[in-house]
């Protein structure tokens, strides 16, 4: 008798965790803020998951430290190099002026780091920093973007969250 009120209540209770987990991802998804690229560029952009996405993929191997001990595996994203192209890196007044920027990159919760133009610029350093948007093999989503720079010992430069890209 009993059974068929409790078997609508796990029925409701089933669509209301099902609306849940929808509206949960859903929102997972839009709270991912906009990363925006400003600064000493001729335009200033945003750049959301679907746009990032949209440009070539540069995938890299990261091995660093952490306070929580080593993290070793592989991130998927678009080169920051690429951005600061596709914005128009300002190089300014000088002799080799370009070379005087810095890009400061800063997470949702303030957390900050700075690179030169030179460790990234294909014809100095050449490093292939990423603003990655997954992880792993098989690659994931990751929650928000993040700075990954190959070759660091600790993770300290890998800002997670990443939404403002400073041209400086
Ligand atoms: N936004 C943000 N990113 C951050 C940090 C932080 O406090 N905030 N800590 C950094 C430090 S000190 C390390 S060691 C790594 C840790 O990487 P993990 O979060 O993948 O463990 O994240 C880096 N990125
Ligand atoms: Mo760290």
């Amino acid at each position: 008798m009993d059974r068929h009120p409790n078997g609508v209540m796990g029925f409701a209770a089933r669509v209301l965790v099902a609306l849940a987990l929808v509206a949960g991802a859903a929102g997972h998804v839009l709270a991912a803020e906009p990363v925006r690229l400003d600064g000493a560029v001729r335009q200033p952009l945003v750049f959301d998951d679907a746009t990032l996405r949209a440009l070539p993929k540069t995938s890299v191997a990261v091995d660093f430290e952490t306070g929580k001990g080593r993290e070793a595996g592989s991130y998927g994203g678009v080169l920051l190099w690429a951005l600061v192209e596709k914005a128009g890196l300002q190089a300014g007044e000088g002799k080799n002026a370009a070379l005087r920027r810095t890009l400061l990159v800063t997470g949702s919760d303030g957390y900050a780091v700075a690179l030169a133009i030179g460790e990234i610029d294909p014809h100095y350093g050449g490093k292939p920093v990423l603003l990655a948007y997954e992880s792993g093999e098989p690659a994931m989503p990751l929650d928000a973007p993040r700075l990954v720079v190959p070759g660091d010992a600790h993770g300290g430069r890998n800002v997670r969250g990443v939404v403002h890209i400073e041209v400086k």
